[in-house]
């Protein structure tokens, strides 16, 4: 298969509600959706950037960049026996790992479709329905949370991971555990605390937590392994882990005992799947993290999320958790068991609605070789 032309497209989508988190409120989602053709087939990627560095170091702009002037000119007209030699082809770009995934992705869904089969299928995945959680930000008020967390368990959801940060933390976690005393509960600081803070997650470490994600720098393994030598409760990286070599490192030296793996952070769905293997091996349990992924990046969670050492529930709502109208069609659902269905169909399983994704498009340009 050679990948004969791509359209790269930045697009804005009106969020339902504002996300708050320890780095910032977003009320706006911003991706990069890439669309790749071969032999009369459509592929599309998506790269969940935000429109500024504040998760990681890329934007929306930077990966439009490093897109559209490297990594889709090093793909053009290449011939590939399988999406996997993607990630070698574009190794020599340093980083840049959620634009790389953006386009990998693109071409797992092309060669996906092009084989009848589903990504599902391709990348390994072993279950057809995925257990999945809620993620919420921080509220103006802790009754505004647990009015949120009222709703979400209405809704079917089974799990319910909070944003924290200092000044919102163990006295809203403990208010939490007080109200909802059975929910599975995690909190998720995107590295918002130093080692200086152990004594927060140690106030946290009687109140049955499945996990606490990301406490301290995003770049840290080492203060992380301090910090989980004086926990009970598993510490869990996000940030952190940017290869699946991380991983390997961070279990070794004791940072987490749990990984949240996205393809995105890692530069695409051959590095999450080593990261998963990693993990496996060394029996460290993986959950699939999300970025308000649009239908398209959904989609592509979800199968990935069928992989065997998936075995907490996801960041993997349903569309309606963050648009009033999602890309795809059908969208995404919650099951009433509080489940996700993985897509059978070939590719990433749902139609692309073309027309929604120009009425969201602020910029596209068509790359060819
Ligand atoms: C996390 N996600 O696990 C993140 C980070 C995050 C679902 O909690 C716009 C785009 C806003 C991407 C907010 C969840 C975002 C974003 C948070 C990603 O760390
Ligand atoms: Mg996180």
């Amino acid at each position: 298969m050679k990948v004969e032309a791509v359209e790269v497209r930045i697009v804005r989508m009106p969020l339902r509600f504002p996300f708050e988190t320890s780095f910032g409120r977003e009320d706006t989602k911003h991706a990069v959706l890439v669309r790749a053709q071969a032999d009369g087939l459509v592929g599309w990627g998506e790269v969940p950037a935000m429109a500024a560095p504040l998760y990681n170091e890329e934007t929306v702009e930077t990966a439009w960049h490093v897109l559209r002037d490297f990594l889709v000119p090093a793909l053009l007209g290449v011939e590939l026996q399988h999406p996997r030699q993607v990630r070698e082809r574009l190794r020599f770009v340093r980083r840049h790992h959620m634009a790389k995934a953006g386009l990998e992705a693109a071409v797992w869904d092309l060669y996906a479709q092009q084989q009848g089969r589903s990504l599902r299928e391709l990348l390994g995945g072993v279950r057809d329905r995925v257990k999945v959680g809620v993620s919420l930000g921080i509220e103006a008020t802790v009754d505004d949370l647990v009015r949120r967390v009222e709703g979400f368990l209405v809704e079917g959801y089974r799990r319910v991971k909070v944003k924290i940060r200092p000044g919102w933390d163990v006295g809203v976690v403990r208010e939490l555990r007080r109200r909802f005393p059975d929910v599975p509960l995690q909190v998720d600081a995107n590295s918002a605390y130093t080692l200086e803070d152990a004594a927060v997650f140690e106030a946290m470490d009687d109140l049955g937590l499945l996990l606490i994600e990301q406490p301290l720098g995003e770049d840290d393994l080492v203060d992380h392994a301090k910090l989980q030598a004086r926990l009970r409760t598993p510490v869990c990286l996000d940030e952190s882990i940017a290869h699946p070599h991380d991983a390997r490192k961070a279990i070794e030296l004791g940072s987490c005992r749990v990984v949240n793996i996205k393809a995105a952070r890692l530069g695409g769905f051959s590095a999450a799947v080593e990261t998963h293997d990693v993990c496996a091996e060394r029996g460290v349990p993986v959950w699939c993290g999300g970025m308000l992924e649009t239908g398209i990046g959904r989609l592509a969670n979800l199968a990935l999320a069928s992989l065997p050492n998936f075995r907490l529930p996801g960041d993997l709502s349903a569309s309606d958790r963050y648009f009033e109208e999602d890309l795809i069609e059908p969208p995404v659902v919650l099951e009433p068991d509080g489940t996700i269905r993985v897509p059978e169909q070939a590719g990433i399983g749902p139609r692309v609605r073309l027309d929604r994704v120009d009425r969201v498009t602020v910029r596209r340009e068509w790359l060819r070789g």
